[in-house]
């Protein structure tokens, strides 16, 4: 069997370290990135803060407010999208100059198949050792990495060695370094698994790891064999890189549920747009789009179709998109969160009717002028007709 190493790499403080970095007075002090404070009044969360700003009690999704009275003299700074996406641009175009396989879970996270590529570096701690240091020297932040021969504990492991971290759990040692943790390091262990866990009296991973199978399996079902699994350092996971992904799907979660028909359409049309700029960058199309939508309460449901050709177009997967939302809604409905997937994917360079088709021509010609703009200036510099109106039409139209 093939030796498995990966490395789990994880940035720190991400949007708040990309601040620190761009402007030396906030360097050292508690930095905090999120909605406006409004002086104690401001609605809305923290979207990360630096970890000055941790030692006053403050992360990630808590409420800015209660932010702003645990450290008034915090500086509180808006999410500023396009300056961290430019430092995620730079760093994972270093990370590919080391191995192909990467699997990006979002802006500052990457798990590395490392197994094919170390060699050259002497050892797997060397190749990490030299990704963090190209990482400090070009984009001067810094980055945490964990290795591990199995993908969740390479990730625990880069989250134990925080900040500026570099962590190796070797085989022989996995389990040993596993035991002793709290459940709720386990990947997939929620705030309620962990308490229903807690209740049975399972601790820690050991804990959890000596519990009976049978036990779990009847208390969780299948997560209960796979959290078992994951206990006993089993994690057959691999790295799945974006040209290997079934599918490319974005979500979003409306602040409140809503039935307004109109800002539904313009969500619809933003992930529409981001679903088709990844599949664009990585000469991609797919013939089957699904859309998600979850209503108040959390019942959830998906419709799918399968399109003409395959796309990868934001025109044709927002109106699809938009046609499958009126199929399935109703105007009493409170929608929570909707979801665009684009899957079943081909080369666009193997199947050629596009450049047969003169309006497919054009509409690629189109695309390819937004992704240059995009690629230069950022993902906002263009922003579609839908989302600008200012009293926006009923977004049902026959085009
Ligand atoms: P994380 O990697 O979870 O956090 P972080 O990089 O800020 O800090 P850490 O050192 O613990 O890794 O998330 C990456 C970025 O994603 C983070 O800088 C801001 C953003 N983010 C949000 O906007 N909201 C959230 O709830 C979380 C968790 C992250
Ligand atoms: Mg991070």
């Amino acid at each position: 069997m093939r030796l498995k190493i990966f490395a789990h790499i994880d940035m720190d403080a991400f949007f708040a370290a990309v601040e620190q970095r761009d402007n030396p007075r906030l360097r050292g002090q508690p930095v905090v990135v999120g909605a406006d404070p409004q002086r104690g009044r401001g609605r809305g969360v923290v979207s990360t803060c630096s970890y000055e700003a941790r030692s006053f009690g403050i992360h990630s999704a808590m409420p800015i407010s209660t932010a702003y009275r645990l450290c008034p003299h915090a500086v509180f700074l808006p999410v500023d999208m396009k300056k961290y996406s430019q430092a995620s641009d730079e760093i994972f175009k270093i990370l590919y100059d080391f191995t192909p396989d990467i699997e990006a879970i979002s802006v500052d996270e990457a798990f590395l198949d490392i197994a094919g590529s170390y060699h050259f570096y002497g050892t797997p701690l060397n190749i990490c050792r030299e990704i963090k240091k190209r990482i400090k020297d070009q984009v001067h932040l810094t980055a945490s990495i964990g290795l591990a021969p199995v993908k969740m504990a390479a990730k625990i492991a880069s989250d134990l060695s925080k900040p500026d971290g570099l962590l190796e759990i070797k085989e022989e040692n996995l389990l040993e370094f596993l035991w002793p943790l709290d459940i709720a390091k386990l990947w997939g262990v929620g705030p309620k698994t962990k308490k229903a866990l807690n209740i049975l009296g399972i601790k820690t991973i050991g804990d959890l790891a000596q519990t009976s199978l049978k036990d779990l399996l009847r208390q969780f079902g299948e997560h209960g064999q796979h959290l078992h699994h994951l206990a006993n350092g089993i994690d057959p996971r691999d790295v799945v890189t974006e040209s290997e992904a079934k599918s490319i799907s974005h979500e979003h979660t409306f602040d409140t549920d809503t039935s307004d028909q109109n800002k539904i359409c313009e969500i619809l049309m933003a992930l529409s747009e981001k679903v088709s700029r990844r599949l664009r960058r990585h000469s991609m199309k797919g013939k089957t789009l699904t859309l998600k939508i979850r209503l108040k309460g959390f019942r959830t449901y998906t419709r799918a179709l399968t399109l003409a050709e395959r796309t990868n177009f934001s025109d044709t997967i927002y109106k699809k998109a938009r046609e499958l939302f009126y199929e399935f809604y109703k105007p009493e409905m409170k929608v929570r969160l909707v979801g665009v997937r684009i899957s079943h994917f081909e080369d666009p360079y193997v199947q050629e009717s596009l450049f047969e088709d003169e309006d497919l021509m054009r509409q690629e010609k189109v695309h390819s002028a937004v992704d240059r703009i995009k690629d230069k200036f950022g993902e906002t510099a263009i922003v579609r007709g839908l989302s600008l109106s200012k009293t926006p039409t009923r977004c049902r139209d026959t085009s």
